[in-house]
C-alpha cells in the first residue's frame, strides 16, 4: 500500500463478535467469527431445533411488537464524553445493522437540547402570531383536519461527522455518520395553516419555535416554509415518537436537522430573521480568516459505506457485500462509485429501491475479498451535478474551524484478519 492510514481512536471493542465458538460452518477469518460460529448443534440439522417442540407465544402476548431478543445489540447508542449530561446530547443510529431506505422508529437518533418533553396531545395547542391578517391558534384535531400528505425524507443534524474535521477520530459508522434517519412523514403542508391565518405583505420569515424547556428556535425563509415544509404528526405510518416531537414537529426537507423543530408549539411571521442562538453562537461555522458562514440551511451530498465497517468486520473470505447510504438536500442521487483501494479504482455501485427527491438512497457492490487489505471509499453525485468532495477539498475551502457541514469522503481501512478502522488517506 502506497498510502499509510491513520488510524482513528479505538472507542468500544466488538465484544459482541469475539468469544463466540467455532463450531459453526462458516470460515472464520483471522479469529474473527459471525452469529453462525456459536450455533448449537442440537438445533442443527438433521435435528428437530427447539423452536419447533413447543406452542409459541399467543397473539396476546405483544400488543406493541418489539424485535427479536437477538436482536438485542441494535439499538442508538450514546458516546459520554461527547456532551456534559445526557438532556442536552446525542446519540446515533445504527446504520451498519440496518437496510433499504426507511429508519425504523425506535433507532431515529436523536438530538435534544432540553431532554424529551413530554406532551399529552389534549392540551398541545400551535399558534400562528405576528405578521399575519389573524392570530390563530390551533388545537391537534384542527391540524388533522387539513389536507394532509406523506413524504419520505431524510433529516441530518448539521454536526453530523463534526468530530472528523480534524483526522479520524470514532470508529463506527453509528458514531461518525449516525446523525441522519430517513423516515415517511405524514403532516400538513405548512403553507395551508399559514394561509389560514392570512399572510401580510411584508412576511418574509417564519420562527417556529418548540415546546420543549430549551424553546429552541430558528428563522426560516418564507419562500421555504411556503414551498416544501411539513408540519407532521406520524411517521412511518404511527405517531411520531416522544423522541422526535410527539406530538407535532416541523420537516423542512434536505435542511439542517436544528430547523426541523420538535414539539412545534408556535410559529411568529417576521420580516426579518431574528438570529437566534441555534443560528449564531451554534450551527454555524468560523472560517480560517476569522469570518463566520451564515445561514448555512442546505445538506450537501454525502455517502457513507455502512458494511463493511468499524461495527462490521468482513468475517468471510470469497463473495462479500459492500452497502452504504447516499443523500443529498438538493435533490436525488445520481450515482454513487465505491473504491477498494483508495482511489486507484472507481466502480459504479448499484442504487437499489426508490429514488426519492431528499431522501436516503440505499447503494450495493458485490465484490471478492482475498484477505488483502482494502481502503474503502463511497462517493456520491447529486441530481445537481454536484460531486461529494474529499476531506481535504473541504478543508482548503472551508479550514479546519468547522464543526457542521463535513460531507467529506469517509476511508475504512480494512485489515488482512478483516476487522475494520476509521482512517484518513491524503
Ligand atoms: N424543540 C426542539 N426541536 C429540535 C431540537 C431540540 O432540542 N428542541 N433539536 C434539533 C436538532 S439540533 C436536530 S439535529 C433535530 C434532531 O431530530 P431527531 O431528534 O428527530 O433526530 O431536531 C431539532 N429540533
Ligand atoms: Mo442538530
Amino acid at each position: 500500500m502506497s498510502q499509510s492510514p491513520k488510524p482513528g481512536q479505538v472507542m468500544g471493542r466488538r465484544g459482541f463478535l469475539s468469544g463466540a465458538a467455532a463450531a459453526g460452518g462458516a470460515a472464520a477469518i483471522g479469529g474473527l467469527t459471525g452469529p453462525a460460529a456459536g450455533a448449537n448443534p442440537e438445533n442443527l440439522p438433521p435435528n428437530v431445533p427447539d423452536w419447533s417442540r413447543y406452542l409459541g407465544e399467543g397473539v396476546d402476548a405483544r400488543p406493541y411488537g418489539v424485535p427479536s431478543e437477538y436482536e438485542a445489540h441494535v439499538v442508538r447508542r450514546n458516546v459520554a464524553w461527547l456532551t456534559a449530561s445526557t438532556e442536552s446530547s446525542v446519540n446515533f443510529t445504527p446504520l451498519h445493522e440496518i437496510d433499504g431506505i426507511l429508519t425504523p422508529n425506535g433507532l431515529c437518533f436523536e438530538r435534544h437540547h432540553s431532554g424529551i418533553a413530554e406532551i399529552d396531545p389534549a392540551d398541545h395547542r400551535l399558534m400562528i402570531n405576528g405578521l399575519v391578517d389573524k392570530p390563530l391558534i390551533f388545537t391537534m384535531e384542527d391540524i388533522m383536519r387539513f389536507p394532509r400528505t406523506n413524504k419520505v425524507y431524510f433529516l441530518e443534524c448539521a454536526a453530523n461527522t463534526g468530530m472528523e474535521w480534524r483526522g479520524a477520530q470514532l470508529n463506527g459508522c453509528q458514531f461518525t455518520h449516525g446523525m441522519v434517519h430517513c423516515v415517511m412523514y405524514t403532516g400538513v403542508p405548512l403553507r395551508l395553516i399559514l394561509e389560514e391565518a392570512g399572510l401580510k405583505t411584508n412576511a418574509k420569515w417564519i420562527m417556529p419555535e418548540g415546546g420543549d424547556a430549551a424553546g429552541m428556535n430558528r428563522s426560516v425563509p418564507l419562500e421555504k416554509a411556503l414551498d416544501d415544509c411539513l408540519v407532521a404528526f406520524k411517521m412511518n405510518g404511527e405517531a411520531l415518537r416522544p423522541e422526535q416531537g410527539y406530538p407535532l414537529r416541523l420537516v423542512v426537507p434536505g435542511w439542517e436537522g436544528n430547523m426541523w423543530v420538535k414539539w412545534l408549539r408556535r410559529i411568529e411571521v417576521g420580516d426579518q430573521p431574528w438570529h437566534t442562538r441555534e443560528e449564531t453562537s451554534k450551527y454555524t461555522d468560523l472560517m480560517e480568516d476569522g469570518r463566520s458562514r451564515r445561514f448555512t440551511w442546505y445538506m450537501d451530498c454525502k455517502s457513507v459505506i455502512t458494511n463493511p465497517s468499524p461495527q462490521a468486520p468482513l468475517l468471510h473470505k470469497g463473495h462479500n457485500i459492500l452497502t452504504g447510504l447516499a443523500w443529498s438536500g438538493r435533490g436525488t442521487v445520481e450515482r454513487v462509485d465505491v473504491t477498494l483501494d483508495g482511489g486507484k479504482n472507481w466502480r459504479t455501485a448499484r442504487i437499489d429501491g426508490l429514488s426519492l427527491d431528499k431522501a436516503v438512497h440505499r447503494f450495493y457492490f458485490e465484490f471478492d475479498w482475498n484477505g488483502e487489505p482494502l481502503l474503502l471509499q463511497s462517493r456520491a453525485v447529486d441530481s445537481t451535478g454536484y460531486v461529494q468532495p474529499t476531506k481535504d477539498e473541504l478543508r482548503a475551502v472551508r479550514g479546519t474551524n468547522s464543526i457542521y457541514h463535513n460531507n467529506g469522503i469517509q476511508t475504512w481501512h480494512v485489515q488482512q484478519n478483516g476487522e475494520v478502522e476509521n482512517v484518513e488517506i491524503s
